[in-house]
């Protein structure tokens, strides 16, 4: 695919609806750091769309991160063609829709383009500044503040070329403060609770480890001329597999290497707090609300919580995907019961989504067959998505006399997936689950030979809840018993002991 090539996508394409282009790719404004499939299925619709309906300087220039992972297939990719990719929207009945978003300029990447990245950022031209980093991206510790033991931050605060995502931001402000500290609003599009307060903060943190010489007109920068709102992102889009590149080839004859896969639902909830402008984001469906955290936490307790649960159950259970595991009669009613009765009580729904119907919806979004989306992906990273979707559900539901016993068992099952392997579940079959904490959690687990001493003492001592909740004594034994019937009788048995 490429520009030469799009005329014919859009004949052979025709009768699928909604293959439309902006004429020519918009002049840059926006720098968004981390260029998966997240980003390009969500913010980069919004943003053409938008762009349809109301012009403007809202180019994107994309910027793949993950340092030291080598060249990612999605920059060479994009690279090759123009920018141009395919959104494949997938729906329940297999039926498929496509669009190309065309709002993309020659992107970068984080691991060697650096320099490049600071410079983009710091140029007046940039409004806004994005990020899609996912939750490890931030480069927090356990205790949820900036990790000054990691090596990447150290070197970022040192000088040189930066290569996380809060490095690069931080250098490009700082380009931006010696050329005219022009305003630029920094928006956060990670599942975070508070995700722009929480950005902020990171920024703050990073600032506040710099060099005292460089530290007081950059922290003045940041509280007076960058805004950082909040947003709730949602929609599901999938890894991209060789079954994607092979349906666009066949569909619409063109070679598209780097497609994206998403469900047709998606959401976008923001705070209208942009320094410098911003796209017609609400012309494409986009909501503009004063406080997004009610539909924030809505969104990752009960679609975010019920997928991790999903994808630790569901791979105990031999489940590859989303739809398999929600669609197993045992699992998909645990864990309908879960959003039910143990999250539901914790999240206040906003009036324009109420609760029971918001659980309707999602489970049969997740029953999606066409998505394919792996458990396995979902598992991974589990020692940084818990701590956002499953402890406040949990240390609430604790003090309001509860012990939600679901959640207990998906601690359980975490516990199982991260330290048992190969183990634990069909590893070659249903794929890794990647996870940072994993060696530290094994090796607490070698600790004992008992299970449900190894849960507890992974609860007391990985971080992955508040202490209060990790000690709590009903709960910590509804863990200890959940992870002794998964490891003896297995997943079936624990969900019914779940579930009485
Ligand atoms: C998923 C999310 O991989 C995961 O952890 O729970 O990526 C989820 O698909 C999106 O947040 C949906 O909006």
């Amino acid at each position: 695919m490429n520009t030469r090539t799009l005329p014919r996508l859009s004949r052979a394409i025709l009768p699928v609806p909604g293959l439309q282009r902006p004429p020519s790719t918009p002049e840059p404004g926006i720098v968004h750091l981390g260029l998966g499939n997240f980003h390009r299925a969500h913010q980069a619709v919004y943003t053409a769309n938008a762009l349809r309906r109301t012009d403007g300087p809202w180019g994107i220039t994309g910027v793949s991160t993950s340092p030291g992972r080598g060249p990612r297939p999605v920059l060479t990719g994009m690279a090759e063609q123009d920018c141009l990719y395919t959104v494949l929207t997938l729906h329940r009945d297999r039926a498929v829709a496509a669009t190309v978003p065309g709002v993309h300029h020659a992107p970068l990447a984080a691991d060697g383009q650096g320099a490049d990245v600071v410079a983009a950022i710091g140029s007046a031209t940039t409004r806004i500044v994005s990020l899609t980093v996912t939750e490890k991206g931030y480069t927090f510790g356990a205790d949820g503040h900036l990790d000054l033991d990691d090596p990447l931050v150290r070197a970022d605060l040192k000088g040189g070329t930066p290569r996380t995502a809060l490095g690069l931001t931080v250098r490009g402000l700082q380009q931006r403060l010696r050329t005219g500290a022009v305003p630029v609003t920094v928006l956060c599009c990670d599942n975070l609770m508070d995700n722009g307060r929480q950005l902020r903060r990171l920024l703050g943190e990073f600032i506040a480890a710099l060099p005292a010489a460089e530290r007081d007109d950059l922290q003045t920068y940041l509280d007076t001329a960058v805004s950082t709102p909040s947003t709730m992102v949602d929609r599901i889009a999938p890894a991209t597999t060789d079954e994607h590149r092979a349906l666009v080839a066949r569909a619409f004859g063109v070679r598209d290497t780097v497609p994206v896969p998403a469900e047709p639902y998606k959401l976008w909830v923001l705070q209208d707090d942009f320094r410098a402008g911003r796209p017609a984001w609400e012309a494409a469906g986009a909501v503009f609300v004063r406080d997004v955290a009610p539909y924030e936490l809505m969104k990752l307790r009960l679609l975010n919580g019920a997928h991790s649960l999903l994808a630790y159950l569901g791979l105990l259970r031999g489940h590859r995907s989303i739809d398999q595991a929600v669609t197993d009669d045992l699992l998909g009613a645990a864990v309908e019961a879960a959003m039910r009765d143990e999250i539901l009580p914790t999240v206040t729904a906003p009036d324009a989504m109420p609760g029971k119907a918001y659980i309707a919806e999602l489970l049969d979004r997740f029953a999606n067959p066409a998505l394919g989306h792996r458990t396995a992906q979902v598992a991974s990273d589990g020692s940084l998505k818990i701590p956002v979707r499953w402890a406040g559900v949990i240390e609430e539901s604790l003090a309001a006399g509860r012990v939600p016993r679901l959640l207990a068992l998906g601690i359980a099952a975490y516990v199982r997936v991260v330290t048992g392997g190969a183990d634990a579940y069909d590893e070659q079959a249903l794929g890794i689950v990647h996870d940072a904490a994993r060696p530290r959690l094994t090796e607490l687990a070698r600790r004992t030979r008992e299970p449900g001493e190894a849960a507890g003492l992974i609860l007391t001592e990985s971080g992955l809840l508040p202490q209060q909740a990790a000690q709590h004594e009903a709960f910590a034994s509804a863990v200890a018993e959940a992870a002794r019937t998964l490891h003896t009788h297995g997943a079936e048995a624990a969900l019914r002991w779940a579930r009485t």
